[in-house]
């Protein structure tokens, strides 16, 4: 008898838990739902307060170089079909170009389990002409086309945002009508676009015994006119008379050693630098960094391009490479996807430092070089913009918020933010340096984009500079549809933010 009724009392009080372990659940996730739908608000109002009276006049934006077409697949149904039975072990790190399948399994298998963007160049044309054959083969029924490149895309979305657009690219008949008429060409009409294969895939997808931890993509691409800037030269004629507020420059990640013969490269960056360096003062220079593998070609950035730039944008891999070529002159492979908040601004705090000290030395043998004003890094959690406080960027909290919605916007593909789609990554409060005594921010209802002042210090005179940095969540999409791209759509939103 006793047993039984200890039997009832158990029953009644394993009921009783479940029953409280259910309302707590629900009382979480309806607090996070709380949270994401208070900086939503927060977010939303913040971008708002950018909208541009009737009477001022639109920002003129000037962009280089290049164009493609984009084929999206699904990577993981890529190559369960064609490649099921040669899932790789990855032995190496991943290499710059691939030559054959071996390489391109390695490679992309690489990148895939670290979850990171690639962007390689496959050497052997035939086979990449097959390979596209393939693909179109495969997505018959979902085959998506895109226009691609970094400047047209980073072009449409200055144009969606208000601002009147210059492009420099050579364009085919087919891919110009992709392109609102309203933006100006600089370029000749060519017979056939650049192809880039995108292989995209999600979280938790599988490939054999790999897992992508997160959704990202590879994209793999043979040009023939991207590499070589073809349209330099008419975007600096066409801008001598243009005169925009902001020159972008992007795409230079094209540029692969082989397929240049010795010294040419140098001549078509020097190209690239003269266009620079001709700007008045009153046009802001950017340079939207990529992922660059190989250490010449970020040197030579450095040499021909990066001082002569105002501002910077990347994502938080590209920091970590640049980070390490300008301190230590070498490059590193994929890092952490998510790192802290105070891990990514210490980076940008030290290529800052970097690019001050080298102008510091030099800018009195060189007069054109510009002294950097502006960082921007975007992660898959969190924007981060930092600009010098006495600097000709305006907004720049607004400038975060926007990056923060159009990435969302953007993985989403959905104009309208549901709270319910959100995941929350990033935790209540950060620390702004992994140094012990740095101060924390909030993020909440009262700042969803904290900002605040520093001092960084440089150069062996230990000269200060105040600069602003502000840091927006980013509601991250729980289902990635795109991810190819984001950059570009990021980017330019921050930075038509901020003229
Ligand atoms: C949601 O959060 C805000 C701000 O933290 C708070 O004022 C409000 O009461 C919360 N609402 C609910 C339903 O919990
Ligand atoms: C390039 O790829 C094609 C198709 O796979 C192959 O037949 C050819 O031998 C390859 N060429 C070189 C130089 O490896
Ligand atoms: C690709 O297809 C597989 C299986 O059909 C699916 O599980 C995966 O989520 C898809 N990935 C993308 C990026 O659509
Ligand atoms: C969400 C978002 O802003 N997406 C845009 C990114 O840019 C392309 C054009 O380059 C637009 O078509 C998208 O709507």
């Amino acid at each position: 008898m006793t047993a039984l009724r200890y039997m009832g009392w158990l029953t009644g009080f394993s009921v009783f838990t479940a029953f409280v372990s259910i309302i707590w659940q629900a009382f979480l996730s309806l607090q996070a739902l709380n949270r994401t739908t208070v900086l939503l608000t927060g977010l939303l109002a913040i971008e708002g307060s950018l909208k541009r009276s009737a009477q001022e006049p639109a920002p003129k934006v000037a962009i280089g170089y290049g164009a493609c077409t984009d084929l999206q697949i699904n990577a993981t149904e890529f190559l369960e079909r064609y490649y099921s039975r040669r899932i790789p072990v990855v032995t190496t790190g991943s290499r710059e170009i691939v030559s054959n399948e071996d390489e391109l399994l390695q490679s992309f298998a690489y990148y895939f389990q670290n979850g990171a963007a690639a962007e390689r160049v496959m050497a052997n044309s035939t086979l990449f002409k097959q390979l596209v054959g393939y693909a179109k083969v495969m997505d018959k029924e979902r085959i998506n086309w895109y226009m691609g490149g970094n400047a047209p895309l980073m072009a449409v979305r200055f144009f969606m945002e208000g601002a009147e657009v210059l492009l420099g690219a050579h364009m085919s008949k087919k891919l110009r009508p992709l392109l609102p008429k309203e933006i100006r060409l600089a370029g000749d009409e060519i017979a056939n676009d650049d192809i880039h294969l995108i292989l995209e895939y999600k979280a938790g997808d599988t490939w054999g015994s790999y897992v992508a931890p997160r959704a990202n993509r590879y994209i793999l691409h043979s040009d023939r006119n991207n590499p070589h800037l073809r349209a330099v030269e008419q975007l600096t004629d066409a801008l001598k008379v243009y005169h925009p507020q902001l020159l972008v420059v992007s795409g230079l990640q094209m540029m692969d050693m082989f397929t240049f013969n010795p010294g040419e490269r140098e001549a078509r960056l020097q190209q690239v630098q003269r266009q620079l360096t001709s700007q008045p003062a009153d046009t802001l220079n950017h340079f939207e960094m990529a992922s660059y593998v190989e250490l010449q070609l970020l040197q030579q950035l450095r040499h021909f391009v990066l001082p002569y730039v105002d501002s910077l944008g990347m994502n938080e891999q590209e920091l970590s490479n640049l980070q390490q070529v300008l301190s230590h002159g070498r490059t590193t492979l994929a890092t952490d996807w998510n790192p802290r908040i105070a891990h990514t601004l210490d980076q940008m705090r030290q290529v800052f430092i970097s690019l001050l000290e080298d102008y510091g030395q030099r800018s009195s043998s060189d007069p054109r070089r510009r002294r950097i004003s502006r960082i921007h890094v975007h992660t898959l959690a969190y924007q981060a913009i930092l600009t010098t406080a006495s600097s000709k960027w305006k907004n720049t909290r607004a400038a975060a918020a926007k990056a923060a919605l159009t990435a969302h916007r953007y993985v989403c593909k959905s104009q309208f933010i549901n709270p319910e789609a959100v995941l929350q990554v990033l935790d209540d409060s950060f620390a702004t340096s992994t140094q012990s005594d740095a101060p924390r921010m909030r993020i909440g209802a009262a700042s969803p984009v904290p900002c605040w002042r520093e001092y960084i210090e440089y150069g062996r005179q230990h000269q200060r500079l105040e600069v602003e940095i502000c840091v927006a969540p980013v509601l991250v999409c729980r289902e990635a549809r795109k991810t190819a791209g984001a950059g570009d759509n990021i980017s330019a939103s921050g930075l038509a933010a901020q003229l």
